[in-house]
């Protein structure tokens, strides 16, 4: 079998998406997600002018000699722009291989592990009586894991509060916009915030909150500990990870369980956190970390390190991500938690899927590949426009990480 033909294609059902798809002489075709949020265009010229024209006549079965070839055979190695579109194929060659062979993915990755894979979706609210009103609704809908995030006082426009009601948004059109940040404020409301939480909904579910890269490490360490009566389920990207060895010091701090990783494009952003067993949970996504076959990589050095998955799994990785995901959550051993924030309605339709979700856990599916697939003619009434996430800078106007 070969490859004979590919495309890339942009559409913007509510929200940009990149998809490959990779045509094959037996007439299958596979597809991956390439979607880097606010920078889309730069992984589809990528593809377009530099991948797809090694890619013809390939062996679509070579999945991991395609992979090699990719990352060593470009001399220029990592970042996100390279990794994602390594992803995008690796994941549409093993829809590709699912298909030919007539089996769900997860069945090529060893089989299911478990039975579904829990997931969290995003309680957010502009102040606390609002965000708990979200909670409740999570709750209702059946979800056992919930990530926290409120409007904080005295500040606008907090991260965790965008647009959208079960979906979380916060690519702005446009120009990217800007917020304000005090890192005073939220650390004296964050222990508040948990508090209330679980005096309403008691010791059962599962709560995280995403601190969004935003402290020190000294500052993260606070946080961890002043958050140790809430048991959180983890506490994410609590400092900037470029500093692996940072995580040293929350660590000697505090008994929060910590995660991290969605921004990560290798094994060798996390391979100090994890041997050192300086995190809980590795975040790392299968369009962002080079596809189904290094996530597995990087999985398997986690699992010496008693350090659990957790995948990234907000709207800007479109469905053909999260079925890549579920695939790779339902057979990895050391799997911990997935993060589901539903897509919209347009999305939904322009990316049709088999995988479901029932009372707080997700299953795949058991079509042949991964069950997603792309609606071209309805994804080209979508075009692209441009977007970019907000910009923060502290109340004196130091620029901050958002
Ligand atoms: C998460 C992420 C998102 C990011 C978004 C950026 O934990 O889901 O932090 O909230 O803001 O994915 O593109
Ligand atoms: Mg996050």
């Amino acid at each position: 079998m070969k490859i004979v033909d590919g495309h890339v294609i942009v559409c913007c059902p509510g929200r940009n998406f990149v998809t490959l798809k990779l045509i094959t002489d037996e007439g299958t075709y596979g597809i991956g997600d390439a979607t880097l949020n606010g920078r889309e265009l730069a992984v589809a010229s990528y593809l377009e002018d530099h991948v797809l024209p090694l890619l013809i006549g390939r062996n679509p079965g070579r999945i991991e000699d395609t992979w090699q070839y990719l990352y060593k055979g470009a001399y220029w190695r990592r970042g996100p722009v390279t990794m994602a579109a390594i992803g995008a194929v690796d994941t549409a060659l093993w829809d590709i291989q699912g298909k030919t062979l007539g089996v769900p993915v997860y069945h090529l990755l060893g089989g299911p592990s478990r039975d579904s894979v829990l997931v969290y979706g995003h309680a957010n609210g502009t102040d606390v009586d609002d965000t708990l009103r979200a909670v409740e609704r999570y709750c209702e809908l059946g979800y056992q894991a919930i990530r926290v995030q409120s409007g904080v006082p005295g500040l606008e426009g907090t991260y965790g509060v965008g647009r959208g009601d079960m979906y979380y948004e916060p690519a702005e059109p446009g120009l990217p916009p800007e917020q304000r940040w005090s890192t005073e404020l939220y650390l004296d409301f964050v222990p508040e915030l948990f508090a209330r939480v679980r005096s309403e909904f008691g010791p059962e579910p599962m709560f995280l909150h995403d601190v969004h890269h935003r402290l020190t490490p000294i500052e993260a360490a606070r946080l961890g500990k002043a958050l140790e009566p809430y048991h959180l389920f983890w506490l994410e990207d609590a400092v900037p990870a470029e500093l692996q060895e940072g995580f040293r010091i929350i660590r000697q701090h505090t008994t929060t369980p910590l995660a991290v990783g969605e921004v990560f494009n290798t094994i060798h952003d996390c391979q100090q956190l994890i041997q050192e067993q300086l995190i809980d949970y590795i975040r790392t996504a299968v369009v962002h970390a080079g596809g189904i076959s290094h996530l597995r990589k990087i999985a398997s050095l986690a699992e010496l390190y008693h350090v659990r998955t957790g995948c990234h799994g907000a709207t800007d990785l479109s469905p053909v991500c999260m079925a890549a995901a579920l695939h790779f959550d339902l057979s990895v051993h050391n799997f911990g938690i997935q993060e589901y924030m539903r897509h919209s309605e347009e999305t939904d339709r322009v990316f049709p899927h088999e995988y479901t979700f029932e009372r707080g856990a997700m299953h795949p599916g058991d079509a042949p590949g991964l069950g997603v697939d792309i609606d071209e003619e309805l994804a080209a009434e979508y075009p692209y426009q441009r977007a970019y996430l907000p910009v923060n800078r502290k109340l004196d106007g130091t620029v901050h990480s958002w």
